[in-house]
């Protein structure tokens, strides 16, 4: 029977009560080992461990408290009772596995042992740990490197990820691709061309020094919850916020603190937002461009009227290049397009930018709104744009602040996962380990589902994630995993992708963070880095799940060892004895990043690696910060004429971490019961003359001779701009088309799938 939904809009605020009930409510049905107070004193604090779920920075002096709801709620189910050990895979073939939710499949529990898929009995089977890395060596030893894959989720530390790209590359390949593919690589790709880093500027500091925050495409009270804390504070020194989202997100209208007794009990929320502009999907280069064009226009009522100017002329001239070309833009872009693109009113977009315009220091935050779209990259860059007009890169209160995903996500990046060699040390490996790293660069994930769709690829090792389950093409890409041989999979609980098996499966049960990391050097320390670039210190508390557990350097340096020739530079039985090894090899490999590693674990906060920009030093091509002309004004697909489509956005609830779904609730929104929900404009759904609360089936509207449909969705009228509808990750993966993805990035363009509503 499918659930039906229950739609109430939520009228609470984030935080408050809603969030401690909501916690309480998943401790008690994990059976977590880990209590509140155990939480308060260990998570994301000095001495403690970093939390697995988002990537926010963490603060120099904490909170009592330093987790939010949805923190607690990933730690609660790491910590879980259950278990699913070779008992639980006795009882269940993969087959039956294969027809549970993604819910029950995470909710049975943490692995214990490591596992061969046998497909005789259609299951998988105890194998010793010892035999699985003698196999797995035997059989990549068998492939030609370039044919194999190994993707990482950004999960793993700075150290498990560094060795695992160097067994890549002694291995023979640089096909890397990570999570961050289907997320901030728009970022990666968008940043280095407009200001010459990867990542964003702003520090935590710079909050408290801002005078307005621009906010477009990110859900801050879900994915990013510790962010408010924060963004309360700015809002307490009267700094206006303005946000660009299509849905009213809860997070950016209205927060309890949960950590202030006085707010917990007059329930008096404070304002998030100060203007809430509700653009339509891939409406931003539109409505930024309408900004800028409002800016501009202010800038020379002040200049013909004697008043300072708006635009930060003397910044202009000195540290950017391209200026007269994007004014000529602004300037020629007639309102009536704006408006048509954005699906915003002139006055809106003229009121952020006269708020805009009014303040000092602004830092301009943004998520998957603006990175998974067709022109994703155009997007972020023309946010660029906006700041570099008036100067607010590269001085205290200002700058652009990319929210990245998984909590090391950006770090993996940073020590050499990375599918691109120009982003990686390649000589400096070759001489530190005494080997001819491969040059070209190797494949991301889109090229990854495209090979594995050829039937090219011959093994798959996956460090953490859910692979078939994140990527677009879902059905075609579940057909084709049979046609690899060898498919690995390093994981903590049990999800979909490792059920669709190769012809040689292996899973291989790992430590979560905060977990006691035992070797023969004593408990271990990892370290990963956050969304602004500061490296923190993570020491795991708990009794490991299984006694059977392997972390996760291990794992990487027992897989290494079983495939590569001995190599007396590459010391892996040491790195594994002593994580402090493998921190001095980093930094050996990158000694401006990352200057006496070890001697700077435990600074509070975290330290911050170098980004030039910050000092208003351009490490671009031209030496400047470059202002770059998006190349249309909508960053969607092409509607035309056509309004029988709609975009269809793709995002996360409440009530999950990415593949990982914790319940079917999405409190923030109001919809409870079920995850197969279409939110849509009432007049949409009249128009295509659906019932209220109907059944409706979801079509992806292209014609590239794959049918693409999905039915079972409940319509809930909600509000959100005509023409555009939003559904859950990861169910409508299977609408989502290879090809349709970031021009430059390659980012799925996962916010705005064509797609056509008929009832069902
Ligand atoms: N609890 C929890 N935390 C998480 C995650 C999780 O699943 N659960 N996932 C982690 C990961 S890997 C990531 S990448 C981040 C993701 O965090 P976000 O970047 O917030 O990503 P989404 O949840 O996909 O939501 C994107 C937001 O953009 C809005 N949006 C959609 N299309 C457009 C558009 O065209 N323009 C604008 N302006 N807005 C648009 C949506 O309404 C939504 O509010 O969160 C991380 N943190
Ligand atoms: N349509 C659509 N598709 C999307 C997105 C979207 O917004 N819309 N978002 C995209 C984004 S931003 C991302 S980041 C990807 C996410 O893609 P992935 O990172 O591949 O997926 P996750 O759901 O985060 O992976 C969850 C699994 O990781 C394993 N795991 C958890 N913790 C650990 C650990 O500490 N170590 C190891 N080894 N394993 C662990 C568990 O077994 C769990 O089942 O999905 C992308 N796909
Ligand atoms: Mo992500």
């Amino acid at each position: 029977m499918a659930r039906r939904v229950r739609y109430k809009p939520y009228a609470q605020p984030t935080g408050g009560w809603g969030s401690v009930k909501s916690l309480g409510k998943h401790a008690t049905r994990q059976r977590a080992v880990t209590t509140a107070g155990s939480l308060m004193k260990d998570h994301n604090k000095v001495g403690g461990y970093a939390c697995t779920s988002c990537a926010w920075t963490k603060p120099g002096e904490p909170h009592l408290a330093e987790f939010c709801e949805n923190g607690a709620k990933a730690t609660f189910w790491d910590m879980t009772a259950r278990r699913t050990t070779p008992d639980f895979f006795a009882r269940h073939s993969v087959t039956e596995l294969l027809g549970w939710s993604d819910y029950d499949l995470e909710n049975a529990g943490r692995l214990t042992h490591p596992m061969r898929y046998d497909a005789k009995s259609d299951r998988y089977i105890q194998v010793p740990w010892a035999e699985a890395f003698a196999d797995i060596g035997a059989r990549l030893k068998s492939y030609d490197p370039k044919k194999t894959v190994f993707y990482a989720s950004g999960r793993a530390s700075l150290e498990t990820s560094y060795m695992y790209q160097l067994f890549a590359r002694l291995y023979g390949h640089n096909n890397l691709p990570d999570s961050s593919n289907m997320c901030h690589e728009t970022t990666s790709v968008a940043l280095p061309q407009s200001i010459g880093t990867p990542v964003g500027t702003v520090l935590l500091d710079d909050f408290g020094k801002t005078d307005c925050i621009l906010s477009f495409g990110q859900n801050v009270g879900t994915n990013s919850p510790r962010l408010l804390h924060t963004l309360q504070q700015v809002r307490e020194r009267d700094a206006p916020i303005v946000v660009f989202n299509p849905l009213r997100e809860r997070g950016w209208e209205s927060f309890v603190n949960p950590q202030r007794p006085g707010q917990m009990l007059t329930n008096a929320p404070t304002q998030i937002a100060t203007q809430y502009h509700q653009v339509r999907a891939g409406g931003d280069i539109a409505a930024m461009l309408g900004i800028g064009k409002a800016v501009l226009a202010l800038h020379d009522t002040a200049k013909s009227a004697g008043r300072p100017p708006v635009l930060d002329e003397a910044f202009i001239a000195e540290h950017t290049q391209g200026f007269a070309a994007f004014e000529a833009r602004l300037r020629e872009t007639g309102w009536p397009e704006i408006i048509e693109a954005s699906g915003l009113p002139r006055a809106a977009l003229e009121a952020a930018a006269t708020t805009y315009a009014g303040a000092k220091a602004v830092i301009a935050i943004y998520g998957m709104g603006l990175t998974q779209h067709r022109l994703g990259v155009d997007s972020v860059q023309m946010l660029v744009n906006l700041l570099l007009m008036r100067g607010q890169i590269g001085k205290p209160g200002a700058g652009i602040c990319p929210v990245r995903g998984h909590s090391n996500v950006q770090g993996q990046r940073t020590v050499g996962i990375a599918e691109k060699t120009e982003l990686v040390p390649l000589d400096r490996l070759a001489e530190q380990f005494g080997f001819e790293p491969p040059r070209e660069d190797g494949m991301a994930t889109v090229d990854t589902c495209e090979a594995i769709i050829a039937g090219e690829i011959d093994a798959f090792i996956g460090l953490g994630g859910n692979f078939v389950r994140a990527i677009p093409e879902r059905e075609l890409m579940e057909a084709k995993w049979g046609g690899i041989d060898l498919s690995v999979q390093i994981a903590t609980k049990l999800n979909r992708c490792h059920l669709v098996t190769g012809r040689t499966s292996y899973l291989l049960p790992t430590l979560v963070r905060s977990e006691i990391d035992h070797q023969t050097s004593g408990p271990q320390i990892v370290t990963i880095e956050d969304s602004t670039t500061c490296i923190h210190a993570s020491r795991g508390k708990w009794k490991p799940a299984a006694e059977t557990l392997l972390s996760e350097p291990r794992i990487v340096a027992e897989m290494a060892k079983a495939t590569l020739p001995a190599n007396p530079k590459v010391p892996w039985d040491e790195w594994v004895g002593d994580y402090a090894r493998v921190r001095d090899a980093i930094e050996a490999t990158y000694p401006d990043q990352f200057s006496r590693f070890n001697q700077r674990l435990d600074i509070p906060g975290g330290f911050p690696r170098p980004v030039a920009a910050r000092h208003r030093e351009w490490e671009t091509d031209s030496g400047k910060a470059n202002f770059k002309l998006p190349s249309g004004l909508s960053a969607s697909f092409d509607d035309g004429t056509d309004n029988t489509v709609l975009r269809l956005i793709t995002l996360r609830s409440n009530d999950q971490f990415n593949t990982t779904v914790y319940g079917y609730d999405d409190r923030l929104r109001g919809i409870h019961n079920s995850r197969m929900v279409v939110m849509i404009n009432p007049d949409d759904r009249i128009r295509f003359g659906v019932a209220a609360k109907g059944r409706v089936r979801l079509t992806t509207a292209v014609d590239d001779g794959i049918h693409r449909s999905m039915g079972g969705f409940e319509v809930v009228d909600y509000d959100i701009p005509s023409g555009t509808c939003a559904a859950y990750f990861p169910e409508c993966n299977a609408l989502l088309p290879l090809w349709h993805h970031a021009q430059e990035s390659k980012t799925p363009a996962a916010k705005s799938i064509p797609i056509r509503v008929t009832v069902e």
